[in-house]
């Protein structure tokens, strides 16, 4: 895998999709760390995914995202901050859409395993 060059998929994914997602990866024989990690607008829980791969294999990686991850919305109740005017916000829960998968593709400058 050090010969050609080498790409991390980082996926922000709802853990809901997660275990799919991690089977499929690994059925291609494509390599992956799962994260558990916290979203910060809504301080959920979501999943992290970093996968590290050949170039020519990022493409597949983002079709198995891209299959397996859907977008949900998600009810979000507004909080008043104490001392604040109430009046000012929204009384009612809001709509927020959430996923498919947040993706940022990094070139890999070294790739060791020691
Ligand atoms: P959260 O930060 O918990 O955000 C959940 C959803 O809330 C977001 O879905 C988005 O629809 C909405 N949202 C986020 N910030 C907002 C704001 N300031 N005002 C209104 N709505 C807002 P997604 O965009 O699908 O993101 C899902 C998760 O992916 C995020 O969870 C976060 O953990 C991660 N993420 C998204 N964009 C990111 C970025 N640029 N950098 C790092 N992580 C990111």
């Amino acid at each position: 895998m050090s010969q050609s060059h080498m790409k991390l998929v980082v996926a922000v994914v709802q853990d809901k999709d997660a275990a799919r997602l991690l089977e499929t990866l690994v059925k291609r024989g494509l390599q992956v760390t799962k994260l558990a990690s916290t979203g910060g607008f809504l301080r959920e829980g979501n999943t992290t995914l970093l996968i590290g791969t050949p170039a020519e294999r990022v493409n597949e990686a983002l079709k198995a995202i891209e299959e397996n991850c859907h977008s949900r919305t998600q009810l979000v109740s507004p909080i008043v901050p104490p001392g604040g005017p109430a009046d000012a916000y929204l009384p009612y829960p809001i709509e927020v859409k959430v996923g498919g998968a947040t993706v940022f593709v990094l070139d890999v400058e070294e790739f060791k395993k020691i």
